[in-house]
């Protein structure tokens, strides 16, 4: 932009001058977790509440400049990057760390959208509620980020995606009014639920400054095993066995690849209780009620009698439980650690994921045999991280396109979980149908007129 000062003044008069960070002070701002996108923002902007944002936005759109909400920069998509035009300004949610109510009996929380998951599961904790999103980012992720990105994690299985927990939501929309929607209501039918068109929608209509999450009662007790199979199909046989013999209490089903448990050995120092597969299952149970213990093992006993499993340990003690977990958890960062991979975050029909594996990674050996895999993820939900790595940057290309071709085969999506980003946004292009373009454009038109929030993630500036 031609001169950035009187948007920079007028940002100041807002928000404070500390609240309004330039030069070497926005570097953990514009980049993403994984170091792949890279932004130049004209300013990073960091409001205390509400009423900031809202002002922002009315400066940030008289100046013609865009908007690029971002919470705690965890996301996988590269949707809180901005571009490196220098005419986009980062808002920052990170001072918005208020967590204003528990509400034990309502099983409900209200809180700010800078609130680091992690904080706000301890505080209902405390209170004897579970706040039911896990993830390995929940350090750093922050609620509005979450709502955004409608995250997963391994909670979904039982509790459901973030979506489902959104009980309410204050917004700052595009032309700078708050949509206040703060209700600690179950049910609530009165009209166009809107607060749904904001979920999911990563930062490209509104942002998000307070939510009302619900709660569930915090199980008392939890059962975690980790188990080797012998293939996937057995992996799926088990999983309904585990559905019919542990039913709502199974709360984790989670595969790893023997691939990426050594990746954890190699770049973590982690080693696995047990050892020799292709494939392992990490299982979790909790509930209020008791007995959960004897269900897992005769879970594993059947497991083991029907060639199910081949191995597998039952955690005796919590930290063992937690030792289990920081595996599972490790994966990622073992992988940045090896060098990163194409990601895929995928999801196919759960009956069909077998097929699913042994095609595509018959299509990947023939296109580029030396591509190693590190494929992992929520089996009970039907979504696999299916990373690629050791692939040559001339061939990613293709490789994306061939692995997105054959989840579209399968009816799958290309995006279960993390969103589309900056990462998926063309390839989201390439496989929706007119209907879908229409409707997507239609609905980024109608809330943001003027395409200032969150340019070019999820809906493609040129299509
Ligand atoms: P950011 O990265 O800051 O932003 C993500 C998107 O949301 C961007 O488009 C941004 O513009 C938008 N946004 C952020 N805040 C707001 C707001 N207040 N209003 C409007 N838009 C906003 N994800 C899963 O779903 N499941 C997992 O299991 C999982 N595991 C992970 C493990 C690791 C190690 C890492 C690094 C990431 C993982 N993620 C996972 C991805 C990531 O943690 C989630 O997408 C998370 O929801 C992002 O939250 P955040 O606060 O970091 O958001
Ligand atoms: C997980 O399930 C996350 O651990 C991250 O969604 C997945 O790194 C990935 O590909
Ligand atoms: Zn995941």
């Amino acid at each position: 932009m031609q001169d950035a000062g009187p948007l920079l003044e007028m940002l100041r008069s807002i928000c404070g001058d500390s609240a309004v960070l330039t030069g070497a002070d926005m570097a953990g701002y514009a980049s993403d977790w994984r170091d792949m996108f890279h932004g130049k923002p004209l300013c990073v902007l960091r409001p205390a509440n509400t009423a900031e944002v809202a002002k922002s936005v009315v400066a940030c759109v008289g100046a013609g400049v865009g908007i690029v909400p971002q919470g705690g920069n965890t996301g996988l998509a590269g949707g809180a990057t901005p571009d490196d035009s220098g005419r986009q300004v980062v808002i920052s949610l990170d001072r918005m760390t208020a967590i204003r109510r528990i509400d034990s009996i309502g099983m409900t929380v209200e809180l700010e959208a800078g609130v680091i998951l992690q904080t706000a599961k301890e505080a209902a904790a405390a209170e004897n509620r579970l706040l039911p999103i896990s993830l390995a980012a929940e350090g750093s992720a922050r609620i509005g980020g979450l709502i955004a990105t409608n995250a997963g994690g391994v909670d979904v299985l039982r509790y459901g995606m973030t979506r489902g927990l959104v009980l309410g939501l204050e917004v700052v929309l595009p032309d700078g009014q708050v949509l206040h929607r703060l209700r600690h209501l179950r049910k609530d039918n009165a009209g166009y639920d809107l607060k749904q068109l904001f979920i999911g929608s990563e930062g490209s209509l509104g942002i998000i400054t307070a939510a009302v999450l619900r709660l569930v009662p915090l199980p008392r007790h939890r059962t975690t095993a980790l188990i080797s199979v012998p293939d996937i199909a057995a992996a799926v046989r088990l999983y309904a066995r585990a559905q019919d013999d542990i039913g709502e209490a199974l709360s984790a089903f989670e595969l790893i690849s023997g691939d990426g448990l050594a990746l954890v050995a190699t770049h973590m120092g982690q080693e696995a209780p047990v050892k020799g597969a292709d494939w392992y299952l990490l299982i979790e149970a909790g509930s209020s009620l008791p007995g959960l213990r004897t269900a897992m093992e005769t879970l594993m006993e059947a497991a083991f009698e029907e060639g199910w499993a081949t191995d597998g340990v039952l955690a005796e003690s919590e930290a063992q439980a937690d030792g289990l977990w920081s595996l599972r958890e490790s994966l990622t960062e073992a992988e940045g650690k090896a060098g990163g991979a194409i990601k895929h975050d995928l999801s196919v029909p759960i009956p069909e994921i077998a097929d699913f594996l042994q095609e595509t990674g018959k299509m990947l050996r023939s296109m580029v045999p030396e591509a190693r895999l590190n494929i992992f993820g929520h089996l009970g939900d039907g979504n696999l991280h299916y990373n690629v790595m050791n692939v040559a940057k001339a061939d990613s290309a293709r490789v994306n396109t061939a692995v997105h071709d054959m989840v579209a085969r399968y009816n799958g999506s290309i995006s279960a979980e993390h969103g589309l980003g900056q990462y998926r946004t063309a390839e989201w292009a390439r496989l929706a149908t007119p209907p879908e373009h229409d409707l997507t454009h239609r609905i980024k038109r109608a809330l943001d007129p003027m395409g200032v929030m969150n340019p070019g993630k999820v809906v493609p500036l040129h299509d």
